[in-house]
C-alpha cells in the first residue's frame, strides 16, 4: 500500500494585532483569527506560542500581541495572501496608515523555497532604504517577506515553529537569522 501523498505545499503565516477588533483581550483576537484561518483551506501544521512584542516603530501605538503558523495548503502564494487579506477585512482590519495600529495583520512569510516575484525583484525590496520602507508598499507579493530578517517580532514566534526553515536567498534558518539580531531586540519579545 503506497503513503498517502502530502497535499500542498508548506506555508509561514505571521500573525499581529495591537487593537482589539471588539473589546476582547488581542490574544483572543488572535486565537479567533487563528481558527478563521483553518476554516479557510488552511491544513493548521503549528501554531506558535503568543508573544508581547513592543510596537515598530518605537511609539506609534500599543504593544502588539505576535504569533506565527505553520499551514499546508493547495493554494498558490498569491491565492493564501488574498485569502489572508479577506481574514483581515473579516477582522476589521483598515488600512488607514502604513506600518499603523491594525486589529489583524496577516502576513505571509514563506513558502518552502519559493522566491517572488524573482531573486531580483525579492532584492529590490529587501535592500529598500529604511527611509522609504514606512511609505513603499509593494504592489506584488514578495516571498520571502522581505522583512523578516529584522525583525524580532516575526523570527521569534516563527523559531517556535519551523526553525530549521531555511531562508532560500539568505541561506540561513530561522534560528540563524534571529541570532543576528541585537540582544535588546530579543529581551523586549515575552511569552505570555
Ligand atoms: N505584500 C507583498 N508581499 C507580501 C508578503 N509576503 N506578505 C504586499 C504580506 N503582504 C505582502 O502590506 C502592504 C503590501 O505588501 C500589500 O499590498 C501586500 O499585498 P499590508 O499588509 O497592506 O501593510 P502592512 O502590514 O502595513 O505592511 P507590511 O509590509 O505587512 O508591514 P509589516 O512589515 O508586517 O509591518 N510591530 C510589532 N511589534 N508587531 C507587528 O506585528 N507589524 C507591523 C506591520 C508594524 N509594526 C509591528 C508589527
Ligand atoms: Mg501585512
Amino acid at each position: 500500500m503506497s503513503t498517502p501523498r502530502k497535499e500542498g505545499r508548506l506555508q509561514l503565516v505571521a500573525l499581529g494585532a495591537n487593537v482589539s477588533a471588539n473589546g476582547e483581550p488581542l490574544t483572543q483576537n488572535l486565537t479567533h483569527a487563528i481558527k478563521a484561518i483553518a476554516d479557510s483551506g488552511f491544513d493548521l501544521r503549528a501554531v506558535s506560542r503568543f508573544f508581547s512584542t513592543p510596537c515598530f516603530p518605537a511609539g506609534a501605538g500599543p504593544d502588539y500581541v505576535n504569533a506565527a503558523l505553520v499551514v499546508r495548503t493547495t493554494l498558490t502564494p498569491l491565492q493564501s495572501l488574498e485569502r489572508l487579506h479577506e481574514i483581515e477585512a473579516q477582522f476589521g482590519r483598515e488600512r488607514v496608515q502604513r506600518w499603523g495600529q491594525r486589529t489583524l495583520d496577516l502576513d505571509l512569510i514563506g513558502v518552502e523555497n519559493e522566491v517572488l516575484p524573482d531573486e531580483a525583484g525579492y532584492h529590490r525590496w529587501q535592500a529598500l532604504d529604511p527611509a522609504l520602507q514606512a511609505q513603499a508598499a509593494p504592489d506584488r507579493l514578495i516571498l520571502p517577506h522581505p522583512r523578516l530578517q529584522d525583525r524580532a517580532f516575526v523570527l521569534v514566534p516563527l523559531v517556535d515553529i519551523a526553525r530549521h526553515w531555511r531562508h532560500p536567498v539568505l541561506g540561513e534558518t530561522l534560528v540563524q537569522l534571529l541570532a543576528r539580531l541585537p540582544e535588546q531586540d530579543l529581551a523586549e519579545v515575552v511569552l505570555l
